[in-house]
């Protein structure tokens, strides 16, 4: 791991949320991720599963978490099984976690080897009642593969038909929307590397640079930083590009006078953050295109002010949507009587701005939270309000990263990277 190691006090404060809402005398367990093959034998680097990680600090495959609070013994109600290590395996296949390791990064005092898993399992549900299963519902999941938890959940169900079966995935939405200090200072950490990221490209940045020269800038600056690398594949869209919402091809010249959008953020220690920020390729912007930017700016910094403990997304979404169709009628891309013959549904300004403004932050860059539930203090929330004009050849999107307060207006953890126009425009020139 290039990061720092984390402090375990903050698994084991993840995990007494999690055992908290668990029915009496169940057991829950979480499994790592795969490491996923390419071909032949090739791999793509390990990500670790964000609940696992949420609930133990342990960033290592073949891991499996089991949580029984009602356990007869003090020692069974959390246990870690972990890949065996020694001198001989570590000197093959690299440093993994000895037991001893294991217990320093996640609290965890009952460490076994993966090989006893089945055997310890089998005794546990012999007292237990309640089956905790770990399935995915994150409102914009498509999983085509079947995951090392999906298959374990499949194998578990059928070796233990007579336990009734609970769910992990509302509790785990519910704990991990709100964020603990320590996981904020991590998350302002990835967003000051992408800090460092963005002002380097604004000295690198002039005409005739590539897309992709932009992206190894990033890159270079994010993995200095102790960053894994980007959050998320990063999006660098010239010019009319930046209208293509997904477009991570990365690879035409940026031409002057036209814009460019950057969807780039580095992840630190497992967090994310996402940033979007849009530049001049000739380190000015045209008079339209700074109206336009200004608009986006403004309703970014308006939205904002709605994200308080209380407010519902998705009435919080209409109300943005109230803010963007005054500045698109003040920039004259609609006019009333688009607005009054507007469809409810799909109302005039998505023609312009057709994506949401926010999502949860953390762990996973869209992250756990239930929407349908109020806003509370401590989450953690993108706002990102953008204008696309492909007749006009650009795209402007915006995109902090912000803390809801239980009093006042939410903390920007992007607060130092520049967004006014003028700012990004003195650092590109000076
Ligand atoms: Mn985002």
């Amino acid at each position: 791991m290039k990061y720092h190691q984390i402090n375990s006090a903050l698994f084991v404060k993840n995990r007494r949320k999690f055992t908290a809402e668990m029915k009496p005398n169940s057991v829950a367990v979480f499994n790592s991720n795969d490491i996923y093959p390419v071909s032949a034998d090739s791999t793509l680097p390990f990500a670790q599963h964000r609940d696992i990680f949420y609930l133990s600090g342990v960033d290592q495959e073949e891991s499996i978490l089991l949580l029984f609070p009602d356990a007869p013994y003090e020692n069974q109600k959390e246990i870690l099984f972990l890949k065996e290590t020694n001198d001989h395996i570590a000197v093959w296949e690299g440093e993994k976690l000895s037991k001893e390791r294991a217990f320093q990064v996640s609290g965890i005092r009952t460490v076994y080897w993966l090989q006893d898993f089945h055997k310890i399992l089998n005794e546990m549900m012999t007292y237990a009642d309640t089956m905790y299963i770990n399935t995915n519902e994150h409102y914009r999941a498509t999983v085509e593969t079947e995951t090392r938890e999906a298959r374990f959940v499949k194998w578990w169900k059928e070796r233990y038909p007579a336990h009734n079966v609970s769910k992990s995935n509302p509790i785990l939405q519910r704990i991990r929307s709100v964020k603990e200090s320590e996981e904020i200072d991590l998350i302002q950490q990835a967003c000051d590397i992408t800090e460092k990221g963005f002002r380097r490209l604004l000295s690198f940045v002039k005409p005739n640079v590539t897309e992709y020269e932009i992206e190894a800038e990033l890159i270079h600056e994010f993995i200095r930083n102790r960053s894994k690398g980007f959050a998320y594949t990063p999006i660098i869209a010239s010019g009319n590009s930046a209208n293509v919402l997904h477009y991570i091809e990365n690879n035409q010249q940026c031409k002057a006078g036209d814009l460019i959008l950057l969807d780039v953020a580095a992840e630190y220690a497992n967090y994310s953050s996402d940033m979007t920020r849009t530049i001049p390729v000739s380190g000015r912007y045209s008079e339209r295109q700074k109206a336009v930017y200004n608009a986006v700016l403004k309703v970014k910094n308006e939205a904002t002010k709605m994200l308080t403990p209380g407010t519902l997304w998705k009435q919080y979404h209409i109300e943005v949507g109230k803010i963007m169709t005054s500045e698109l009628l003040g920039l004259g891309l609609i006019d009333k009587a688009d607005v009054q013959n507007e469809n409810p549904e799909w109302p005039a300004y998505k023609k312009y701005f057709m994506h949401g403004t926010s999502h949860h932050m953390g762990l996973d860059t869209h992250d756990y939270g239930l929407l349908h539930e109020p806003m509370k203090a401590n989450m953690v929330f993108t706002v990102e309000p953008g204008i696309y004009i492909p007749a006009e050849g650009f795209g402007i999107r915006l995109e902090d990263n912000v803390v809801v307060q239980e009093k006042g207006e939410p903390f920007n953890l992007m607060r130092n990277i520049p967004i006014e126009a003028d700012e990004i425009e003195s650092l590109m020139n000076s």
